[in-house]
């Protein structure tokens, strides 16, 4: 008898001492299955009270009785000390410092876009917008683009329909500012381009910014004022630019437009492959045929007009050496602009 009351007392002494220790929910369940379980400890002592003589039974029974409640009560008050400091733990700390949205920015190419044109608005420049999906004829025909002319090629255009095409350059909106306003017309045309074109400085979908000057007694040397005006402004107060002999069907005569290398100032580089210059632009006189289209006067009026890569401009300002950079939405690269 003194046996099984010394085991139910120490049991007892265990399971509240247990109990003490234990900080978390799933200690407490482990001390719950153990010693008050259907396997559990006391659940073993009640039985082998059966093995008492009979007068014996009701002080061990009570002893048991009053050593289980005491340890469901402990446990029972612990298991909500535990979780109510839990709580606390996990509880929302408003003093902490909040975390802040992330915020984005305008893109490069955009930021360059709008850029360029403001530099051309103050200048004295509107400007105008045209649609992407362009037909053959101000794409082409009304350019003075021969009916044989490689770039009509499947090759380099990207055709949606017959006679319907994604613009491969913004010079349609030439054709279109001239068809519905007479001169005098100073416009820049900021937009999307699209070419099969795909390599580390070239890319199927780029944007270009057109220019189109045409008023009474324009020549080649107001062409070469404004695009130095331009690249001052844009690039550095001192770039130097130079015309190179070019040709396309709508000006004549045509030229490219290089800007001193950006890197090495003319002295020659890895950049510029050691020519000291790196080609921004096509330009050129409007060639008088386009004015028949149009219904302008040619004896009357003359004009400019040229198309900037803007992707171009935007590679050669920041030094970029792949145009993909541009596209890929890179976050790290982005950032840095
Ligand atoms: C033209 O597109 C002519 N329409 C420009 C022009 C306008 C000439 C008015 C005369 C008068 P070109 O194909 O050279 O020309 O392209 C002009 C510029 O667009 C290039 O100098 C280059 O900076 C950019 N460019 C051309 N193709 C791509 C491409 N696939 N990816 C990125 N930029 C390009």
């Amino acid at each position: 008898m003194s046996d099984l009351l010394e085991t139910i007392e120490e049991t007892r002494q265990k399971a509240l001492k247990a109990i003490e220790q234990a900080s978390t929910p799933s200690e407490l369940e482990q001390i719950r299955i153990e010693f008050l379980g259907t396997k559990g400890r006391m659940l073993e002592l009640t039985r082998s009270l059966g093995t008492l003589p009979k007068e014996l039974r009701p002080k061990a029974g009570q002893a048991a009785n009053k050593a289980q409640n005491e340890i469901t009560k402990a446990h029972r008050e612990a298991l909500v000390a535990v979780k109510k400091s839990e709580a606390i733990a996990n509880r929302l700390d408003v003093t902490l410092p909040g975390r802040r949205p992330a915020v984005g920015h305008t893109h490069l190419l955009n930021q360059t876009l709008t850029e360029i044109c403001q530099i051309f608005e103050h200048l004295g420049f509107s400007i105008v917008e045209g649609p992407e999906v362009e037909t053959d004829y101000y794409n082409f025909e009304a350019l003075n683009f021969p009916a044989d002319h490689p770039s009509r090629d499947m090759q380099e255009t990207l055709f949606v329909g017959d006679k319907l095409l994604l613009r491969t350059h913004t010079s349609p909106v030439q054709i279109r500012t001239m068809e519905k306003s007479p001169p005098p017309v100073w416009v820049v045309a900021p937009g999307k381009t699209y070419r099969r074109d795909d390599d580390v400085t070239h890319s199927p979908m780029f944007h270009q910014v057109e220019g189109l000057v045409v008023d009474k007694g324009i020549t080649m040397s107001d062409l070469k004022g404004v695009l130095s005006a331009f690249a001052a402004h844009f690039f550095s107060p001192n770039t130097k630019i130079r015309l190179r002999p070019s040709f396309f069907p709508f000006t004549e005569p045509s030229a490219e437009v290089d800007i001193a290398c950006v890197l090495c100032g003319g002295k020659g580089c890895r950049l510029c492959k050691s020519s000291g210059w790196l080609e921004l632009l096509g330009s050129g006189m409007v060639d008088p045929a386009l004015y028949d289209f149009v219904g302008y006067d040619p004896e009357k009026i003359s004009g400019f007009a040229f198309g900037m890569g803007v992707d171009r401009a935007a590679m050669l300002k920041y030094g970029l050496s792949n145009i993909r950079h541009l596209y890929e939405g890179d976050l790290r690269f982005l950032r840095q602009f």
